[in-house]
């Protein structure tokens, strides 16, 4: 009795971190549920772009099962299965703004230069969070280095090739659906940076008493808002032009 009680995972009741640990695991993986079954009914040029954002939650909804776990038993940040996560995920998600923009004429340099910019976004944030006893001067160091590859993406949704490819796809869905998700990217997005800057040691940190695991919540939220909502952008774009199964109306 005594072993298997100490297998349960249970959650304080005051600990808003954990809570949000739970429903974001439960959330993604409804969302990739979702996804999945919906990419088999959407038109076949959509399936593949259905199948990312099944990819991205599926792929989010197994780190968050870890994730969770170790939160609980712990009651640290899970900081490298956080970032092995994001450095699967956040790719898949410039891996969607190449396949809405191929039909305009994207090229796969587009694609491995939002990926690049992705990964040093990441891999200097890993070096800030994970490498550095706290101390501002190197999570600024790395947060800056990290917010380079930030404004990369964030430029080329908003002004760059994937704006311009965006508008010549004489598709208004798609040019409204690239709108909102470079709006993501500006607002979803950000909320990252910002809750790295309220751990202990960041510019933010002020007065707020914040300890290093309130991260998480910031984390948690922008993760549900950010790669749920991605998808359901994609999918609306896919279903704006109706389901595969669906017979043209008789005139
Ligand atoms: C699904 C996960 C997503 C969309 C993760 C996005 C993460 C970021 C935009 C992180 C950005 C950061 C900075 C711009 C500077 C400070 C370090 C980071 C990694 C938190």
């Amino acid at each position: 009795m005594q072993t298997l009680l100490s297998n349960i995972v249970s959650i304080p009741v005051d600990d808003p971190v954990a809570f949000t640990f739970f429903t974001g695991y439960m959330a993604m993986f409804a969302a990739a549920v979702f996804f999945f079954f919906e990419r088999s009914r959407v038109k076949g040029k959509w399936k593949t772009s259905l199948l990312v954002s099944g990819l991205i939650t599926g792929i989010a909804a197994v780190h968050y099962y870890y994730m969770r776990d170790y939160y609980t038993a712990t009651g640290e940040n899970p900081t490298a299965l956080r970032y092995i996560d994001w450095t699967l995920t956040v790719p898949l998600m410039c891996v969607e703004f190449y396949l809405l923009t191929k039909p305009a004429g994207a090229k796969p340099a587009l694609m491995w230069k939002l990926i690049a910019a992705s990964v040093l976004m990441l891999v200097a944030g890993y070096y800030g969070e994970a490498f550095t006893d706290g101390s501002t001067g190197h999570s600024v160091t790395w947060g800056v280095i990290s917010t380079i590859g930030y404004v990369y993406i964030l430029y080329t949704a908003w002004f760059g090739e994937v704006k311009t490819l965006s508008e010549q796809s004489n598709n208004p869905t798609v040019t409204r659906g690239i709108r909102t998700l470079a709006w993501f990217v500006l607002v979803g997005w950000a909320i990252y940076p910002i809750g790295y800057m309220c751990m202990p040691g960041g510019w933010l940190n002020t007065g707020l008493g914040w300890e290093s695991t309130n991260v998480d919540l910031f984390y948690n939220i922008a993760d549900a808002i950010n790669k749920i909502g991605f998808g359901l952008v994609v999918y609306n774009i896919a279903v704006s032009e109706g389901y595969a199964d669906e017979k043209p109306a008789v005139a």
